[in-house]
């Protein structure tokens, strides 16, 4: 048995939350088209005869405008200091760009062992592939390159195979049946998120943030009471949020609640608030207090 951690990085968007959940076969991270979707480090598990791989899901790495943009790169920096093996994601679909380069500097400095992932096979010719791996390596020494398409399964199970050599020996890190370690509390948050990223469009989904502020299990009722917050910074979004009688703020609320009543079983109360908080997303300890605690 081999197990061990392994870190997702890659620009926004690259479709590393995609392809944690087509190895998991769950919906571990939320995905949206949307630059920025993952704010946080969330872990995705998969077990294989092989032994057990913990999957690092971590946010875009960008050019930060604000402190969450600050927050979200040193999630990533983090994640790439402490695991067995780096997973580099590039955009099949796109070119390699500044994001990509800023990120490679992170790698290289980390001296851990790389594998490329070059992502959206189903989107790229053969050529384009090639060229991108060709870009890569000559500014990065990597271990191995795999194409992947998390649309159609291509090349999942040789990236499971090439990963294993990577890992330490010893026995599984987390139980069999587990597929991520975070509790129901920030699911639930994540998941109002999503549907707040899927309604809403422009400068809305950036602005965004949920925190779960209450979760009470009431199992005589087999019933989950939720209490959120969703955070806006502008008086004009929450209006948005809300919507016309509260047609948006409703939307939200009944796909949220009938996606957490799916994935645990049970009956869900929701109840969601919407607030203002300005410029949070330029507050370093508003943005801590979000995303770690
Ligand atoms: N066609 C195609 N689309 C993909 C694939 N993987 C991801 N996508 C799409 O790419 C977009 C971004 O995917 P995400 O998984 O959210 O990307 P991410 O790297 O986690 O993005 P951030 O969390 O914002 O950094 C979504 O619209 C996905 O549906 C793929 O293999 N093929
Ligand atoms: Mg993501």
């Amino acid at each position: 048995m081999r197990s061990g951690f392994v870190a997702v990085v890659g620009k926004p968007n690259a479709g590393k939350s995609t392809l944690i959940n087509a190895l998991t076969g769950k919906k571990v991270s939320i995905v949206s088209e949307k630059p920025q979707t993952t704010r946080f480090k969330i872990r995705g598990i998969v077990n294989h005869p092989e032994g057990q791989i913990v999957f690092v899901d971590t946010p875009g790495f960008h050019k930060p405008k604000d402190a969450l943009g600050e927050f979200l790169n040193s999630q990533v920096a983090g994640t790439i200091k402490e695991v067995d093996l780096i997973l580099f994601l590039v955009d099949g679909s796109r070119e390699l760009n500044e994001e990509d380069r800023l990120l490679i500097e992170e790698i290289k400095k980390s001296q851990l062992p790389c594998l490329l992932v070059i992502t959206k096979k189903d989107l790229a010719s053969t050529e384009t592939l090639s060229a991108l791996e060709q870009e890569v390596k000559k500014v990065l020494p990597v271990e191995g390159v795999i194409n992947v398409s998390a649309i159609t399964g291509e090349g999942l199970d040789l990236l499971l195979e090439k990963i294993f050599p990577f890992l330490p020996e010893g026995p599984a890190l987390y139980p069999e049946e587990m597929v991520t370690d975070y509790p129901l509390s920030i699911q639930a948050a994540e998941i109002i998120r999503e549907k707040v990223l899927m309604n809403l469009h422009q400068e809305v989904p950036h602005s965004v943030a949920v925190s779960v502020t209450h979760l009470e299990e009431k199992p005589e009722k087999n019933l989950i009471a939720i209490y959120a917050e969703i955070y806006v910074e502008k008086d004009s979004q929450k209006k948005i949020v809300i919507g016309r009688e509260g047609s948006m703020i409703k939307k939200i609320g009944t796909l949220a609640r009938e996606e957490l009543e799916y994935l645990t079983g049970k009956k869900i109360f929701l109840e969601l608030y919407v607030k203002v908080k300005e410029k949070w997303r330029e507050k370093e300890a508003f943005v801590k207090k979000l995303y770690l605690s």
